[in-house]
């Protein structure tokens, strides 16, 4: 089980597209164990995208993600990292193929709508810069014996 980090950014949350990409990742099965909306400071989008500091994309960027709130998610399922950032598509709206959340919502390379870790050493980084103790619950899921096929002794 792997839980990920997925951030709406301030144009999903403005455009009122947050319940359907919300709803892509339930409809494949996901869980959202953590949700809040929040407005994100500029030392925390500094800490956030420090891997992107003195790119010339970075100014713009974080000026970009602390100009109105965005909803975090915790994301949890079985190789959650991958599928999300599958889900979500290539990083430029104009490239992300049909069928994914930026290739579907959106056609602008910066106003890319979401944010996903991207390794499982990022997820929990990241994790742990957005979500305080107690904010990530990971409570079992009902319909979980649908979602996994568990009849080796193994979900899957
Ligand atoms: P990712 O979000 O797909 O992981 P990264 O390369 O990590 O993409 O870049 C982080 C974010 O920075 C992107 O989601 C996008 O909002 C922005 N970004 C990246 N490259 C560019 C660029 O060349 N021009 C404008 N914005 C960019
Ligand atoms: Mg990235």
């Amino acid at each position: 089980m792997e839980t990920t980090l997925i951030i709406l950014k301030p144009d999903a949350v403005q455009r009122g597209i947050m319940g359907r990409i919300i709803s892509r990742f339930e409809d494949k099965g996901l869980q959202v164990v953590g949700c809040k909306l929040m407005q994100i400071s500029q030392d925390l989008a500094a800490t956030h995208y420090e891997a992107h500091k003195g790119k010339g994309f970075y100014n713009g960027l974080v000026g970009f993600m602390t100009s109105s709130p965005v909803l975090v998610m915790a994301v949890r399922g079985i190789g959650a990292i991958t599928i999300c950032r599958n889900m979500m598509g290539a990083t430029f709206g104009s490239k992300a193929a049909p069928g994914t959340i930026r290739g579907d919502f959106g056609v602008s390379n910066s106003y890319n709508l979401i944010h996903g870790s991207d390794s499982p050493e990022a997820a929990v980084r990241e994790l742990g810069l957005f979500f305080k103790a107690g904010e990530v619950i990971e409570f079992p899921r009902q319909g979980d014996r649908w979602i996994y096929d568990s009849s080796s002794g193994k979900a899957e």
